[in-house]
């Protein structure tokens, strides 16, 4: 088996010294509300965090890898047992906006019903709960009390989704006295919260589970789910990251058609092309053309994305349009294959809609972010100095620009906020998540945190959002380091 889920007994192997007291308030008052609430004493503690990506957008369903790493924000689920019954009774210490819910164990086959047409909080419980019991298949887990206090705010692109099911299925395996490899709770919690009916790719749990204290995490999917940590360069001061939610909402369901399922489709027909130009079987990822296409080559692997680059740059056609992309004609023409073909494989299951498909320019940005992730991890395991962090910044300032330009997954507020912060002390700023709103990730130090808050608090904030509430600034703007993945705490 491999490394089990960590049990710390002291919060400051979890969290930075400097969050300590305020996270050993939060933890009282989560018991305290535990014991009043349940009238009994906790025997468990649980936690798993949110992440953020740093590095490395919109490559991930291409096959390659990314770069994320833990947040402090996090979900803490307090628990007790009773054998008497199967009854799981879930409360969450935000009553008002997650009401307390029961449900019963349907037995070793069903485990729970979930319904995954409901926006509902405890679904989210009731994924990691179905995991771990199907694992398992006991024939009468333990009955529950559960309290929950999650800080990761809800649709803000830092997974707070991921969070939650890794939180619930340690708690699970907790309470049942059970034992997990992080590994197996990864792999679980993955599959488990499709269960809500989102086909998620791997990243947010593997960072939240796999994540450790002061490092990022490489993360890659091909040939298996694979995670590395990566060292963060140590500078002084030190570094910090500041994420700000733009709290534009780019609704996924909405606007998928438009946005993100046809970034995966133009991905899909760019790889296609690649490999038929480069006399090569058909494939459905860019990671596969890079595979094949260098499988015997000296060159090293930052080499092979500029030489694949330059390759795709001198086969694709001059487009009609001026750089507007091809038309679905044009493309079945390029690929050599039927429109109804295309449109069955590509445009069916998933809808999509539009007139152009830019097939170089996702090319271009899928191959450069995957070497820009690549230099980073090398940046950060090679740092000498205190210039890392304006290497660093670099290559996070040329994923923003790659995602604006040639991904078009930015907004005007996106790069509104880069650009403010970039003025004040950010070494390298850009979107984090799919884009088109949501988070933004920023790289500085920790003496220039206060200050770039306060920049971007009134720079930003107060003048998109002149009704904007200080709670809701406190969620939207935060300061972090890179925490430790999921674990259990026994020091309460
Ligand atoms: P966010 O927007 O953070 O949920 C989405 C995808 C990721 C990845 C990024 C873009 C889901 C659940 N997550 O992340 O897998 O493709 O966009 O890098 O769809």
């Amino acid at each position: 088996m491999s490394t089990p889920v960590p049990s710390f007994e002291s919060l400051d192997k979890i969290y930075d010294p400097t969050a300590v007291p305020k996270q050993e308030k939060r933890y009282k008052k989560l018991i305290a509300e535990f014991e009043k609430v349940y009238q009994r004493k906790p025997e468990f503690v649980v936690r798993s965090p949110g992440r953020v990506n740093l590095i490395g957008e919109h490559i991930d369903y291409c096959g390659f890898g990314v770069l994320p790493m833990a947040i402090e924000r996090d979900v803490i689920i307090v628990g007790s047992t009773i054998d008497e019954d199967t009854k799981v009774r879930l409360a969450n210490i935000n009553d008002k906006k997650y009401p307390a819910r029961e449900f019963d164990y349907e037995g070793k086959d069903k485990v729970v019903t979930i319904d995954a047409t409901k926006l509902e909080w405890s679904n989210y419980f009731k994924c990691g709960y179905k995991g771990m019991l199907e694992k398992f298949r006991l024939d009468k887990p333990k009955g529950l009390f559960l309290m929950v206090d999650g800080t990761v705010p809800a649709g803000g692109g830092l997974s707070s989704s991921a969070a939650f099911v890794c939180a619930s299925a340690l708690a699970v395996v907790t309470a049942n006295k059970l034992s997990i490899s992080k590994t197996e709770l990864t792999e679980i919690a993955i599959v488990a919260e499709r269960n809500v009916g989102v086909n998620s790719g791997g990243m947010d749990q593997s960072a939240s589970v796999l994540s450790e204290k002061d490092f990022a995490l490489h993360v890659e999917f091909v040939p298996k789910l694979h995670t590395a940590p990566v060292p963060l360069p140590v500078t002084s001061p030190k570094l910090a990251f500041v994420i700000a939610n733009t709290l534009v909402t780019a609704d996924k369901f909405v606007t998928a058609p438009r946005n993100y399922n046809l970034r995966v489709v133009e991905t899909h027909m760019a790889a296609l092309f690649l490999a038929k130009v480069l006399n090569l079987p058909p494939v459905d990822t860019l990671k596969e053309v890079y595979d094949l296409y260098y499988q015997d080559s000296s060159l090293n692997e930052v080499e092979r994305f500029s030489d694949l680059l330059a390759k795709a740059e001198q086969h694709y056609p001059k487009d009609n349009t001026e750089g507007n992309g091809f038309t679905l004609e044009e493309v079945s023409k390029m690929l050599d294959i039927p429109v109804k073909e295309l449109q069955a494989r590509y445009m069916t299951r998933f809808p999509v809609e539009t007139d152009y498909f830019r097939l170089l320019q996702r090319t271009k940005h899928v191959l450069s972010e995957a070497s820009r992730v690549i230099e980073f991890r090398k940046t950060c395991e090679n740092s000498k100095d205190d210039s890392t962090l304006k290497a660093l910044g670099n290559l996070m300032n040329a994923s923003q620009e790659s995602c604006d330009k040639m991904f078009m997954c930015s907004c005007p507020e996106i790069n509104n906020v880069c650009e403010i912060a970039r003025k004040h002390g950010s070494f390298g700023s850009r979107l984090s998540g799919a884009g088109w709103g949501g988070s933004t990730v920023h790289l500085t130090t920790e003496d220039n945190v206060p200050k770039l808050i306060e920049v971007l608090k009134n720079e930003f904030y107060r003048k998109t959002y002149p009704n904007i509430t200080e709670e809701e600034l406190d969620d939207a703007i935060i300061a972090t380091k890179p925490c430790s993945g999921a674990a259990i705490y026994t020091g309460f």
